[in-house]
């Protein structure tokens, strides 16, 4: 059985080989425009840069290395005795472009729980928060404070060639990853059950099973599936949004790979980003809250004109880039769509209701771009139902899928020799000077 490590080896040649010609054949070549409107719009559609693991197109939603979800649903191997698709298998397609083997799916579980524990002082740093700190401040300072182990900026200190970037950087990643779900349920634990002991980490477990039996789920398998599904649709969504662009930035200065997701999370926690997780459960709730809990789609929608009415956006729709549902969206939906006792769950039929009025409410509206749902619309309700109902917390969950996504892109920026990103910007009055 072939390891990451080696199986990245041998495609790591033919995508140099495919940079190179790109850099030698087509440098000069014109794939877009730049107007004003991109500039002062958030650079919101510029074909601006590499990002290897997935392209999102914006009718059909996200593809990984080609592969849609329904792909990846079929083809990538699920954990022993689950069904969804999990955090090794995705990684593993990810960095390669390759869909794993059940063995080496196996091979890359045991090694990430080998490598899950935290440093003590780790621990240590995140007991001593208060509990009123958000649980994403926790999580992207204990990711920093990560970097203590650094092995690409031990190796960079001592002098190492360009071309050994990725394999450090690579290293780096893995232990990452592997020990997020520790921290992660460290946080979850000393902000909502302090005190509770964690149990040790399992090495016959996959990432995401060890990490709900850390949070104290590990009896609930409806809700470790979730979470495994969860995750896997998580990891990666192109790299123009805003926690993957940070970690490509940052990382592009060769600052090491936990300072760079570190970063990443900062971004994902704004409400724009990943904390729409948990406003739309708080959305949800306060219209359950003033409308009771068996409201009709006109009441909806009326509640719908008032969040609008009021200025504020309607948490988990509209996309940067999507023009249609989130295929994200409807692979949760379907995961409700096979399990009765979340058919009856209240909170996930507002969730569903709001969807069949939401659409229209913003079409008519006709300010954004998008009325349709992104995949924050539903993930949170679905916890909520199984048992983790602390919703502040929701975002974390996003924190350690993503890092599958953004943390694969760093290894591919080192063993492409992607460089620092630097685009240019301008004042108003240099850019009325350019289009006179
Ligand atoms: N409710 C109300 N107004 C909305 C809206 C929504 N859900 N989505 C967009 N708009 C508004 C924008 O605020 C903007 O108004 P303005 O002209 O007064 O500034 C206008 O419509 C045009 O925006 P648009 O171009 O369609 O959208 P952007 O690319 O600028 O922004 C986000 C995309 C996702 C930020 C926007 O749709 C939004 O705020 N949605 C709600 C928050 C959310 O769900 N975020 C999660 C997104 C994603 F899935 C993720 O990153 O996790």
């Amino acid at each position: 059985t072939k390891s990451l490590k080696e199986t990245l080896q041998e495609v790591i040649p033919g995508k140099q080989e495919q940079l190179r010609k790109l850099k030698a054949e087509h440098a000069q070549t014109v794939v877009g425009d730049v107007k004003v409107e991109n500039i002062i719009g958030g650079m919101r559609g510029i074909k601006a840069m590499l990002w290897e693991a997935s392209v999102l197109d914006p009718n059909e939603g996200i593809r990984f290395h080609g592969l849609s979800i329904p792909d990846c649903q079929k083809v990538l191997p699920p954990a022993p005795g689950g069904k969804e698709i999990i955090a090794e298998s995705m990684l593993w397609l990810l960095l390669t472009g390759k869909v794993p083997t059940e063995a080496q799916t196996r091979q890359l579980s045991r090694e990430l729980a080998e490598k899950g524990d935290l440093p003590p002082f780790v621990e240590k740093l995140i007991d001593s928060f208060p509990a009123t700190l958000h649980p994403m401040t926790q999580l992207g300072m204990g990711v920093a404070a990560l970097n203590h182990d650094s092995l690409f900026q031990a190796a960079y200190e001592k002098g190492i060639k360009k071309s050994e970037y990725w394999t450090h950087t690579l290293d780096d990643c893995i232990n990452l990853i592997a020990r997020l779900p520790a921290l992660a349920a460290r946080i979850y634990r000393n902000v909502y059950s302090p005190g509770t002991p964690m149990p040790a980490i399992n090495k016959d477990l996959d990432l995401v099973g060890n990490y709900s039996t850390l949070l104290g789920f590990g009896d609930n398998h409806n809700l470790t599936e979730y979470l495994r599904l969860y995750i896997a649709l998580h990891g990666d969504h192109e790299g123009g949004n805003a926690s993957a662009h940070t970690a490509h930035l940052v990382g592009s200065t060769l600052s090491d790979p936990y300072l760079s997701y570190s970063a990443a999370l900062f971004a994902l926690a704004g409400p724009l980003h990943g904390l729409a997780n948990q406003e739309v459960l708080r959305w949800q709730f306060a219209m359950q809250k003033e409308l009771g809990s068996d409201v009709s789609h006109e009441q909806i929608k009326e509640y719908l004109w008032k969040t609008l009415k009021g200025g504020q956006v309607v948490p988990g729709y509209g996309h940067g880039v999507l023009r249609n549902p989130d295929p994200r969206f409807i692979a949760l939906q379907e995961f409700c769509d096979g399990r009765p006792e979340l058919q009856e769950s209240s909170i996930i039929q507002l969730v569903k209701k709001t969807y069949e009025v939401a659409p229209g409410v913003l079409k008519e509206h006709g300010k954004t771009k998008n009325p349709y749902p992104n995949v924050d619309a539903t993930s949170g309700c679905v916890l909520y139902h199984y048992g983790l109902t602390e919703f502040k917390y929701y975002t974390v969950i996003f924190g350690v899928s993503r890092a599958l996504g953004a943390l694969t892109q760093l290894v591919w920026a080192r063993a492409l020799g992607l460089p620092l990103e630097r685009p240019k910007s301008l004042s108003m009055d240099a850019l009325e000077k350019l289009i006179k």
